[in-house]
């Protein structure tokens, strides 16, 4: 497969500037009838029209009425010696049934979903499948009326009736122009909850919720957040909903979240159903940010799209962006604030900082695919998000919002590049650090790999100064050897020795902060000197994480514990105590003669300080006693045997559920009620606190032989009243090892047994239990013959394959290498199936080359086994061909 280069883009030979589609669905055959307008870009020299198409029946090409010659080259279809404006009539036929890769148009559950993202628009008809093609679309649907009541498109309906044989049509206009990748049809059986709203301007909108009958009493907690969603975009950014009917649709067959269609957004049910009995506190929160995302797009995506696929970031990066900063607004309290942030840095941490270590390193604005779907990740995604958030960093909350206002009067209705966006920011806010930093700054989008800064400290009691010299460094990651510096901003603070915040005054400068002060590196390495400071400081250096960087601080242990007890940034309180447990897993993992139980009574005695904090509060409690994961602890290795990383940190579980017991008790019973079921972030900190403890209770008593907590577990399992409260007594249950864990897993299949979504978090709990004897392996292979399973339903696929070989470690890194044997032969069971599900999971192997033998070998063989496969799909071969670069 050949690679696209980033480098090669040239603007399209031919515009469209209109579309009607014409469908006639029907599961085996439907019909589809593009009328285009096209208008030859007269910017370039005369060149053939090629439409982009894939697995399409061609019955008919007409130019301007009259049938065509045309040849196909691939799968491209070309014409030649078109006049410079005329019409285009093209009749294909798809079979939407057999469709088992969800691209294009599909069958789940007898309703009809599309999904055209990336290039998935070419599998319905021949188009310029490319973003910088913008055009009108009106759209008919023809279906049979009792199998089909309801027929959406994007837009507005503007005609509908029935038709001869039970038939009937809708006629759909979408008032804005777009991208193919933007356009969305849906027809089934659905049912719908529909809000009418007023919005600020003053203006009527209607919201719709469309899902399966069964569902609709799961859909009010979706309906809320998109009306806060449409909230938040006016109030906080000006960007007021631009439809008079916002619609959003669920399928239970879809290959990753939502989809941000315009008008027509279509989810994941998994990202719109929650009931207090069947969704955790962590789904509605998972609910609020995706239903924010979609419709954020609406402005930054849609409104302003990708000029080419290189430039995902422009609308991903700030979108994920906006979904946090929604979030964070949503929650309210400083403490609540500064959960959600550190929730976001895990997942930053513990999946974009190992992708960018590992093979499928790339820039934020990539310089080549293979196959764009491989390009959907964490490193666009949330890396993309923390550049944008270091833009308000550099130009403050009100200049960003002028950078977007400025962003939004030059671009609106276009297809832009990351440095537009980039542009407009620097360019309205001419008096702040950015514009003069913007060239060093666009090193973000270039350059792959997570930067590493190393500090010290140096405290001159005679001259009163305490100086900090930071150095940055950037390995090298594929194809990327040298890395030029960039520009981090360092928000940081210096504690005195009752935990305040010194005020700050940088040596020459006449300007002095109380609390933080945003630090802008730009060198390989360079110094600043605090004056008027008497007392040997302690450092809060990268507070909030103000950049995507690791920070190498030599702390010793009193400097980490007086910042966890004391910093007035709740973030880098957090990562103190992190980095006190890192510290210890490390050295016991790295003496493998060791005791694996490593934690000291300082370490013990200031998490029970935390567990006994009268004002802290749950949320950031839980965050602070949750050790840090396998995953982030194997990055911090330069080699990784993931037995003993798991031993080691399961030896630290224990040994805080047995000496913190009594703490864990208290917690318990100050916890486990919590009222009435709200998801607000209070009550559900307060959950996830009792669920903690809970599981550490069982933990202990295994351990002791003692059934006491187990029971309670189940009894608690029993009498729940909410999905949170449930599954975490089931949880604390199946990770203890417990008997007990068996009976309750059979009775919450039963009482879930209809609910797809909930079994999915079934299957997915057992997968993830500890390898007792190394029986999560057949465990595994059992499940996949329950009645249950399927390998065609992504989520239930990924509930039971890719939870296990993505988030079971321990169970996954087999000696016998029987894991990496699973799961090169799920890859390629799936690959056949849905490509994009099976290059997903192709990248769980991404780190084989830290692993220690015999792991890596294995690994490496097990990888190779998969490229040696014949009529890999595109997706799969990229992944495993740079996985052995
Ligand atoms: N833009 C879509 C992702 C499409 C993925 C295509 N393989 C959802 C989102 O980011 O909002
Ligand atoms: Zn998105």
């Amino acid at each position: 497969a050949t690679a696209i280069q980033r480098a090669d883009y040239s603007a399209p030979a031919w515009w469209v500037d209109s579309v009607d589609l014409c469908f006639d669905l029907d599961p085996i055959k439907t019909r589809v009838l593009n009328k285009m307008k096209l208008r030859r870009n007269t910017d370039l020299p005369v060149q053939a029209l090629r439409l982009d198409g894939e697995e399409l029946n061609l019955a008919r090409v007409l130019v301007n009425g009259q049938g065509s010659t045309f040849k196909m080259d691939g799968n491209q279809l070309v014409l030649s010696n078109l006049p410079d404006e005329c019409e285009l009539e093209i009749f294909t036929t798809t079979c939407p049934s057999k469709n088992t890769k969800l691209m294009g148009l599909y069958v789940s559950n007898d309703s009809f979903f599309t999904q055209c993202e990336a290039e998935g628009f070419r599998r319905i008809t021949y188009f310029l499948d490319r973003p910088d093609v913008m055009a009108m679309y009106s759209v008919t649907l023809r279906a049979d009326k009792a199998k089909y009541p309801v027929l959406l498109s994007n837009g507005n309906l503007v005609d509908s009736g029935d038709l001869e044989g039970g038939r009937h049509f809708a006629k759909w206009v979408d008032p804005h122009k777009k991208p193919c990748y933007l356009f969305a049809l849906v027809a089934g059986q659905l049912v719908c909850r529909e809000q009418r709203i007023t919005t600020r301007a003053g203006k009527d909108h209607t919201l719709q919720i469309y899902v399966r009958s069964g569902d609709l009493d799961k859909t009010e907690h979706a309906m809320n957040s998109l009306i806060h969603s449409v909230a938040w975009d006016e109030a906080r950014f000006g960007l007021p909903l631009d439809l008079e009917r916002f619609m959003i649709v669920a399928t239970s067959d879809f290959n990753m979240g939502a989809m941000e269609n315009k008008g027509l957004n279509i989810f994941n049910t998994k990202y719109v159903l929650a009931s207090q009995a069947t969704a955790t506190d962590v789904d509605f929160s998972n609910i609020e940010s995706v239903v924010g995302h979609e419709y954020f797009h609406n402005w930054t995506g849609n409104r302003i799209t990708c000029r080419d696929w290189f430039q995902l970031s422009l609308k991903e990066g700030l979108t994920v962006f906006r979904d946090q900063e929604f979030s964070t607004d949503l929650a309210g309290t400083a403490s609540a604030r500064a959960v959600k942030r550190i929730e976001d840095v895990r997942v930053l941490r513990t999946n974009q900082f190992p992708e960018d270590a590992g093979p499928m390193a790339h820039p934020v604005r990539p310089d080549s695919y293979v196959e764009i779907s491989n390009f959907y990740t964490v490193t666009i995604y949330e890396k993309g998000a923390e550049v944008v958030r270091m833009y308000q960093t550099l130009v403050g909350r009100a200049g960003f919002e002028k950078g977007i206002t400025l962003y939004f009067e030059r671009h609106d209705g276009n297809a832009v590049t990351c440095d537009d966006f980039a542009q407009a920011i620097a360019d309205a806010n001419p008096s702040s650090v950015l514009p003069s930093l913007l060239p060093q700054f666009k090193r973000w989008y270039s350059q792959a790999g997570t930067p590493r800064v190393s500090a010290q400290g140096v405290f001159d009691a005679a001259s009163q100064t305490y100086t900090l010299t930071f150095s940055q460094h950037c390995a090298a990651t594929p194809g990327q050897t040298e890395k030029l510096p960039f520009v981090i901003p360092v928000v940081l603070g210096l504690l005195d020795a009752n935990g305040n915040d010194l005020p700050l005054q940088l040596e020459g400068q006449d300007e002095i902060h109380t609390g933080s002060q945003r630090l802008v590196l730009t060198e390989a390495s360079q110094s600043f000197c605090f004056t008027g400071v008497n007392a040997e400081p302690v450092p809060s250096i990268l507070r909030g994480l103000s950049a995507p960087v690791v920070l190498a601080f030599d702390y010793s242990d009193a400097q980490l514990l007086h910042l966890l007890a004391h910093d007035s940034d709740p973030f880098n309180r957090w990562e103190a105590g992190q980095r006190l447990a890192v510290n210890r897993a490390t050295a016991a993992i790295n003496d493998s003669s060791a005791n694996p139980a490593a934690l000291d009574a300082a370490y013990i005695d200031a998490m029970r300080a935390v567990l006994r904090h009268p004002t802290l509060d749950a949320a950031f409690k839980e965050l602070v006693l949750t050790l840090p994961s396998e995953v982030y602890l194997a990055e911090q290795l330069t080699v990784v045997d993931p037995q003993r990383v798991h031993t080691v940190r399961q030896a630290m579980r224990e040994q805080l559920a047995i000496e913190l017991k009594a703490d864990w008790e208290t917690t318990y019973a100050a916890t486990q009620e919590t009222g009435a079921y709200t998801p607000d972030a209070v009550s559900s900190g307060k959950r996830a606190l009792c669920g903690m403890a809970l599981t550490h209770l069982c933990l202990a008593a295994v351990a002791e032989g003692n059934d006491q907590w187990p029971a309670i577990a189940l009894q608690r399992f029993k009498n729940a009243s909410n999905m949170t409260d449930r599954f975490n007594a089931l949880s604390a249950l199946v990770g203890s090892g417990h008997a007990l864990a068996i009976p309750a897993l059979e009775e919450f299949h039963a009482l879930f047994k209809n609910e797809a979504l909930v079994l999915d978090k079934w299957f997915a709990l057992q997968v993830t239990a500890p390898d007792v004897g190394g029986n999560t392996l057949p465990n595994v292979k059992k499940l996949m013959k329950h009645s249950d399973f399927s390998l065609r339903n992504p989520n239930r696929a990924r509930s039971v394959i890719s939870s296990y070989c993505q988030a079971n470690p321990a169970g996954f890194h087999r000696l016998d290498a029987a894991g990496y044997q699973f799961w090169s032969e799920r890859v390629l069971e799936l690959d056949a199936i849905n490509p994009q599900v099976a290059a997903r999971l192709a990248r769980a192997l991404d780190r084989w080359s830290k692993l220690a033998e015999p792991y890596r070998t294995n690994a490496r063989q097990a990888i190779a086994r998969v490229a040696a496969k014949s009529g890999l799909s595109k997706d799969t071969q990229e992944v495993v061909t740079r996985a052995l670069a």
